[in-house]
Parts: structure tokens; C-alpha cells; sequence
């Protein structure tokens, strides 16, 4: 990978429809001819370029890197974002393809990645601004959650192949930096990417910033994701990740991959919903929120635990793939593994509400609420919900517990 591509060009409307036109196999999908195409743009993200093709058979969704921030052109960035997508859905596609895309086409040189069209899908976070959704939706992100890092963790593979893959996705470290930098790190100090409006949020800012345990709980926060592989991880899955109909969700936007700690994805994931719940208009939403993460929770450590115990079953104990003598057998030890998760889930959750208020990267939910002191409120009461994610984990041994706070603490 390298930004030195001299034949790499940013694609408008009319030059993906060209390029479409180029792959035969991907042309057939659409079928027809190039005129009766329609190529619309329709980036939602802060960092690429993406467009939906369609024709009388199908379409695609055509994704192409830039080498900026495509929200703010004077941040550089190498182009290989792309190629850490594709190669994500490499891995975790055959563990997981009703709930992500079919990778179609990956192109080194233009960064271009093509995958099934979603056209009849709503982003997760607009269905939740808009009001009721499945609430199993949180189920199908448990159960990918579980098989996605299941599959790609020591538990279910030879440490030679998982070794492989950190090695590759060790190589992400662009969109690592990212991560490490706007959400374990600025939000924790004055950092010119830090933004927020209102004045109301910034005691609350203060007091974030002087709790020595929030300090240190983060900065284990920011040392096990870099240093706990436990599992391949999506590294971004908040809730515009995420495509959903009633009755089908499906994960993109694998682009920030990399190893790490598994509680990341499931505090990414359960963050947002409380984000989502923080700025839900009325009681009914919230309790939906409250469903969800219950659910959510329940489905990844029955996941988990299922394709745990149908691996150890499937083999005799020199067969199986983590060494005899380290294998984790108890269920005693298999609940303290699951346990761990859960508290990196509260911490990370944490992280997530605090970036998604004050960092750079703010969220769209509050933007439903009616008026700004009603979002000022809000936001300071999430930020407050957050600080105890980091700083009172005792409170929260297990998921009730963690529920029955938020639920105290939206009232
Ligand atoms: C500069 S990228 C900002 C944020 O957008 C992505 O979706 C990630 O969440 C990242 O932190
Ligand atoms: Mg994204």
C-alpha cells in the first residue's frame, strides 16, 4: 500500500458509472445498458466517497477512499482505508453473511471497494431518531458481535492464522491513530478537535478532566485496545454502521479493523444506543433503548458461549486449536473471559458518549430533541452517565445493574 498511486482518481457520479460499465461481472448485476443506469452519490461518513449504482436487475454501492477526511479536506489521510474494509470482510463474511455485505470487487490501485446495494435499508441511527424499531436489531448486532470475533479469535482458529491476520490488520494503523487519538485520548484534555456548543457542558467537561479514576480508567482503556488482540474487531460500530429493515440488519463500514479487545465493538454498539436513548423524545423510546441493550447483551454471551462449547465438542482436548494446558475449560473461567468483556464494554461505552458530545466527531441524535436547552440537558446528563461508566465500575457487576443506573439516571 502506498500513497505514492499515480494512477489513483477520485470518482464523480459519471465516472463510476464508466467504471462499472468496465467490470462485466458487476455490470450484469445491474443489467441493461449504461444508459439506463443511475449512479447517485450518497456519502454519509466523514471519510469516503460513496455511490449507490443501480440498473434494471440490481445495484451495487460503490466505495471509494480519498486521500483526505472527505468532511474536511485539509486532513490527509493514505488511501489504504479501503483495502482494511475489503480485506474485514474477507475474514468475517463467511461467519456472518446474513448480517454484513457480500464483498464484490476490491480494487488496490483506485481503493475502490464494491459491494451489494442496501438501497432498501434506513442507517440504524435515523431509525432510531425516527421511532420505533425492531428491537431485535440488537440481537442480530449480539450475534454478530459473537461470531465475527469468535471466529477470528484463539479460541476457534490456530494461533499461526490468527497470528497472520493481526499482522495484516496490525498494518491499519491510520485509522487506528484515529481512534486511539478522538476516542481515548482528546476528549481527555484541551485538544483543538474537541467542539462543543454549549456552555452548560463544560463543567461537567471540568470535572471529566480532573477525576483521576476517569484518567486512569482511560488510560487502561487506551492500553488494552492497543494491546489485548483478543479478537478482530469491525473498530467503529456505532449505530451508522449499521443498515436495518424490520426484519434484516446488516454491519459496514469495516474499515477501522483491527485486533483488539472485544468489549470495544460491544461498548461502540451499546454507547450509541444509550446516546440513542439519552435523546429519545419520550419514555416509550427510552424503554425501548433499555430493551435493546438488554438484549443485545444476552444474545452476544449466548452466542458466544454456544459456538464456545460447539468448538470444544468438535474436537478431543489435543485436537483443539488453544493448547490443552491454556485451554479456558471451567465454566467458572469461561464466565470470568465473558465478565472481562463486560467491563471493557462499560468502559468503552463510556468513551464512546463522551467523544460523541465533546470530541470531533458529535452525533446526529440530539438534534431530535425539541429546543437547545432540552439537548443541552441531555447532553450533560449522558456525560455525567458516561463519567460513572469510567469511574464507578463497581457499580456495574453484571447487566441489570448497568441497566438499573441508566434507567436512575434518565429518570
Ligand atoms: C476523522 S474520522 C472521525 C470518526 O468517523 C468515523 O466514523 C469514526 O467513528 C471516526 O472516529
Ligand atoms: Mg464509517
Amino acid at each position: 500500500m502506498t500513497t505514492q498511486n499515480t494512477l489513483y482518481r477520485t470518482l464523480d457520479a459519471q465516472g463510476v458509472r464508466t467504471y462499472v460499465a468496465s467490470l462485466p461481472a458487476i455490470a450484469a448485476r445491474l443489467g441493461g445498458s449504461v444508459e439506463n443506469w443511475t449512479v447517485r452519490e450518497v456519502s454519509d461518513g466523514n471519510l469516503n466517497m460513496v455511490f449507490l449504482a443501480e440498473g434494471p436487475l440490481g445495484g451495487v454501492c460503490v466505495k471509494q477512499a480519498l486521500p483526505h477526511v472527505r468532511v474536511d479536506p485539509s486532513w490527509k489521510m493514505p488511501l489504504d482505508r479501503t483495502f482494511f474494509e475489503a480485506a474485514y470482510l474477507r475474514e468475517v463474511f463467511p461467519h456472518v453473511p446474513d448480517l454484513t455485505t457480500e464483498r464484490l470487487h476490491f480494487d488496490p490501485v483506485q481503493f475502490i471497494l464494491i459491494v451489494k446495494s442496501l438501497s432498501s435499508h434506513t442507517v440504524l441511527r435515523n431509525a432510531l431518531m425516527l421511532g420505533p424499531v425492531n428491537p431485535q436489531i440488537a440481537t442480530r448486532i449480539g450475534q454478530f458481535v459473537a461470531r465475527s470475533t469468535f471466529a477470528t479469535s484463539l479460541l476457534a482458529a490456530p494461533f499461526e492464522s490468527v497470528m497472520d491476520r493481526r499482522i495484516c490488520f496490525a498494518r491499519n494503523q491510520t485509522l487506528t491513530r484515529i481512534t486511539v487519538d478522538l476516542v481515548l485520548t482528546d476528549p481527555y484534555h484541551d485538544h483543538p478537535r474537541n467542539h462543543w456548543a454549549e456552555p452548560e457542558l463544560t463543567p461537567v467537561v471540568q470535572a471529566i478532566r480532573a477525576d483521576a479514576g476517569v484518567l486512569a480508567r482511560i488510560d487502561t482503556l487506551r492500553l488494552r485496545f492497543l494491546s489485548c488482540p483478543q479478537a478482530l474487531l469491525h473498530g467503529d460500530l456505532h449505530t451508522g454502521s449499521i443498515m436495518t429493515t424490520n426484519d434484516d440488519t446488516r454491519v459496514i463500514d469495516g474499515e477501522f479493523a483491527t485486533y483488539g479487545p472485544i468489549g470495544f465493538d460491544a461498548g461502540l454498539f451499546v454507547g450509541n444506543l444509550i446516546l440513542s436513548l439519552f435523546s429519545a423524545r419520550d419514555a416509550a423510546a427510552q424503554s425501548q433503548q433499555i430493551h435493546m441493550i438488554k438484549l443485545f447483551w444476552a444474545s452476544f454471551t449466548e452466542q458466544f458461549l454456544a459456538l464456545w462449547a460447539t468448538e470444544n465438542a468438535s474436537k478431543d482436548q489435543a485436537a483443539r486449536y488453544y493448547p490443552a494446558t491454556q485451554t479456558i475449560e471451567s465454566e467458572k473461567e469461561k464466565n470470568i473471559f465473558i465478565e472481562n468483556i463486560f467491563q471493557d464494554m462499560i468502559g468503552y461505552s463510556g468513551a464512546e458518549i463522551i467523544r460523541r458530545i465533546i470530541g470531533y466527531a458529535h452525533v446526529s441524535d440530539f438534534s431530535a430533541l425539541p429546543d437547545t436547552p432540552t439537548q443541552a440537558a441531555r447532553k450533560k446528563a449522558a456525560l455525567l452517565f458516561a463519567k460513572d461508566c469510567l469511574d464507578q465500575t463497581h457499580l456495574f457487576r453484571n447487566c441489570d445493574d448497568f441497566l438499573s443506573h441508566l434507567t436512575h439516571y434518565h429518570g
